[in-house]
Formats: structure tokens, sequence, C-alpha cells
């Protein structure tokens, strides 16, 4: 059986992705944060009906001896790190947790599995928010980085980290650079999810106004669960490398908010405000993905379209608005 160990198991992407490999029959195990607040840490493993398929671990990013202790108790076959301070608009508030977490924090990782299980295979949760301040309309593997927030920059070390993992010690290091991805399991914090559940709150009668921030900054949003089959596909090949995940449509905020609230029967013009506090020092104004070398070289390719992954947040935000749920 193989074993994974998937670190930020308890986030959207840990959810999805631990779901996909249990399907496979692997053994999943997945790193826990310590909280205070236990009872409603792993939601989204339950949303899905797996929390009890999955073993979670005790650890932290940001402590390499518990990494390390892990990697000796679990010796996987497969690591994914995904775990990181991922919302780039918090990383101006704590750029320096930021940096430990989403930075240093793989580093750990990928030293731990280095002195510990070098044979493993190892992916790096890299991001498309490194291509920043574009450098090429649309954004390839080629295309140089210009990172434009502390999450970018700390993300482009864990890359570059990678990379050198591989050059130095030989280890089957890859990374993938994801374009944004969503789904009902995406945190609230994000637009997508933010857009989605406004748009339930104001047909159920809970809400009258949305604020937003920029809504002219575009896009390449793809499906979360469409995202970790790529993941998978880059750890079964015989050699690593970095692969773009994309699906080759950008679209802008407003944009988005006119499927959202249209497919509700709502005018988006009736109720989305913009409010300043939602800005952000330095903007990432538009991205677009060429993910022609993962279609090429993994046959992976995004299935699902933005038209119907909104449809499918709007009516889970819906249905939990009904039923009072948490998430
Ligand atoms: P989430 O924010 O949903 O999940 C982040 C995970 O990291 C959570 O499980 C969180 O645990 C964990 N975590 C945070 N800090 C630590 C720490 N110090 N030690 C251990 N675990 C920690 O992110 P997503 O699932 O959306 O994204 C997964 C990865 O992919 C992230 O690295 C993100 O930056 C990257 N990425 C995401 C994209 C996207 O569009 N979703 C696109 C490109 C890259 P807890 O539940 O306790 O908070
Ligand atoms: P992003 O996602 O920064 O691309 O990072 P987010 O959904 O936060 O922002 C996308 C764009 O929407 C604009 N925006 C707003 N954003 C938020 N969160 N809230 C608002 O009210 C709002 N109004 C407008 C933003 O300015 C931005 O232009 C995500 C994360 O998952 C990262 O971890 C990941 O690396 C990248 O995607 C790819």
């Amino acid at each position: 059986m193989t074993t994974a160990l998937i670190t930020g198991i308890t986030g959207q992407d840990g959810a999805y992705l631990s779901q996909l490999l249990l399907g496979k029959g692997y053994r999943v195990v997945g790193l826990l944060r310590r909280s205070a607040s236990a009872d409603v840490v792993g939601e989204r493993l339950r949303w899905l009906g797996i929390i009890d398929d999955v073993e979670l671990i005790d650890g932290n990013l940001t402590d390499l001896s518990s990494l390390i202790r892990i990697m000796e108790t679990v010796r996987p076959d497969e690591i994914y790190n995904l775990a990181a301070q991922s919302f780039v608009a918090a990383s101006w508030q704590q750029p320096l947790l930021t940096g430990n977490v989403t930075g240093i924090g793989a580093v750990n990782v990928l030293e731990a599995a280095r002195i510990v299980q070098s044979k493993a295979r190892f992916y790096q949760a890299s991001s498309s928010e490194m291509y920043g301040l574009i450098q090429q309309p649309v954004q390839n593997e080629n295309t140089p980085f210009y990172p434009r927030s502390p999450y970018a920059v700390a993300k482009l070390y864990a890359h570059w980290m990678t990379v050198n993992y591989r050059e130095s010690f030989g280890m089957h290091a890859s990374s993938g650079i994801l374009f944004n991805h969503e789904s009902p399991l995406r945190g609230i914090e994000f637009v997508t999810r933010k857009v989605t559940d406004g748009v339930a709150r104001i047909k159920l009668g809970l809400a009258k106004e949305l604020p937003l921030g920029n809504l002219d900054a575009t896009r390449d949003w793809g499906h979360a669960r469409d995202y970790v089959r790529a993941m998978h596909l880059m750890l079964q090949q015989d050699t690593p490398d970095d692969y773009v995940v994309a699906t080759g449509r950008t679209t802008s905020i407003r944009d988005l908010c006119r499927i959202a609230f249209s497919y509700a029967d709502l005018n988006y013009e009736d109720h989305v405000v913009t409010n300043p506090a939602f800005l952000r020092p330095a903007e990432v104004e538009v991205l677009l993905g060429d993910a022609s070398k993962a279609k090429r070289v993994l046959g992976w390719e995004a299935e699902t379209t933005l038209e119907s992954m909104v449809a499918e947040m709007v009516d889970a935000d819906l249905a939990r608005h009904r039923n009072r749920a948490t998430i």
C-alpha cells in the first residue's frame, strides 16, 4: 500500500487530495497543527465524509523536529507539501509568519525528507502569484517571475528550494505552479467563496450588500477537484519537473459576480459595493495560464467550467445557510 503524507490536509486542497488518494487505495496521513478548537478541526474532511479514513498526526511546519519525527513514524512514499499561510491579503499584515510557514516551512519539509526519507517523492504547492506583475500575457513554465506580495515572495523561495533540492540531492521533487482553484470548500476569505456566500445570504434575505475590493482584477479560475489530480500525476512521472496547472481562461471579479448573482436570479449591480478596505498594497491585475506542458506530459486537462463550479458553490452556500452549517 502506498503511503502519502499531506501537510495542509485540513485545507481545501488537502481535503480533495485525500479523497482522491483514498479512492486509489492509498494510506493517507495528514499533518495536523495543534488547535484549541479541536472540535471544528477537520471540517472539510468531515464534509467529504472521509475524516475517519485518514490518519492525523500532530506537528507544525515551523518545527523541523516534529517533521523529522513524522517522517520516521510514517515513512511516506509520497509527500505533498500543501500547508501554508495561503491568504495573500494577510501576508502584508503577517509578513514574517508568512515567510516562516510558506517559505522556510517548505524547506523544513524538504530537509526532513532529505534526512529521513530521501527516496520519497515530494510535491511543492507553488503558485501563479509568483508571476505577479506579469512579464508575458500568458504565463507558462518559462515565464519570468515577479512576485508582488510577501506571500508570493515566500512561495518563490520555496519554489526555487524545491528545484535546488532536485538538482543538488537528486530528490524526486516536483513543483506545481497552480493557478487559482476553488470549490465549496474554499476558505470564506477568498473572493470566489466570499461572492457565492454573499449571493446565498442575499438570496435568503440575510444580507443586502456585498462589499468587495478591486473588481477589475482577473484570474484564471479552476476547480480544486481537477487540480489535485494534477498534483498526483506529477508524482507518478519517472522524472520530477515543474508544471503550470490552469484553465487558459481569465475572468474579472466583476464578471464572476455577474455569473454568481445571475445564477440565483439576482443582479450583482444591485448588491455589490466597493470598499477600499479590501484593496491590496500591490495588486496582481491579470493572471492567465498556459497548461499545455501538463496536457502533453501528464495528460491533464481542466474538466470543470467556471459557470458549473460557481453553480456548485452557490448551491452549497445556500444549503449551508438553510441548515445553519458552520463552514
Ligand atoms: P488552505 O489555506 O485552505 O489550507 C492551508 C493549510 O495549511 C491548512 O491545512 C492549514 O491548517 C495548514 N497550515 C497553515 N499553517 C500551518 C503550520 N504552521 N503548520 C502546519 N500546517 C499549517 O490552502 P489551499 O488548500 O487553498 O491551498 C493549498 C496550498 O496550495 C497552499 O500552500 C497554497 O498556498 C497553495 N496554492 C493554492 C492555490 C489555490 O488557488 N487554492 C493556488 C496555488 C497555490 P489549519 O487548518 O490548521 O489552518
Ligand atoms: P488570490 O485570491 O489573492 O488570487 O490568491 P483571492 O481570492 O484572495 O483574490 C483574487 C482577486 O480578487 C480580488 N478581490 C478580492 N479578494 C478578496 N479575497 N476579497 C475581496 O473582497 C476582494 N475584492 C476583490 C483581489 O484583489 C485579487 O485580485 C489565491 C490564494 O489561494 C493563494 O494561496 C494562491 O497562491 C493564489 O490564489 C493562486
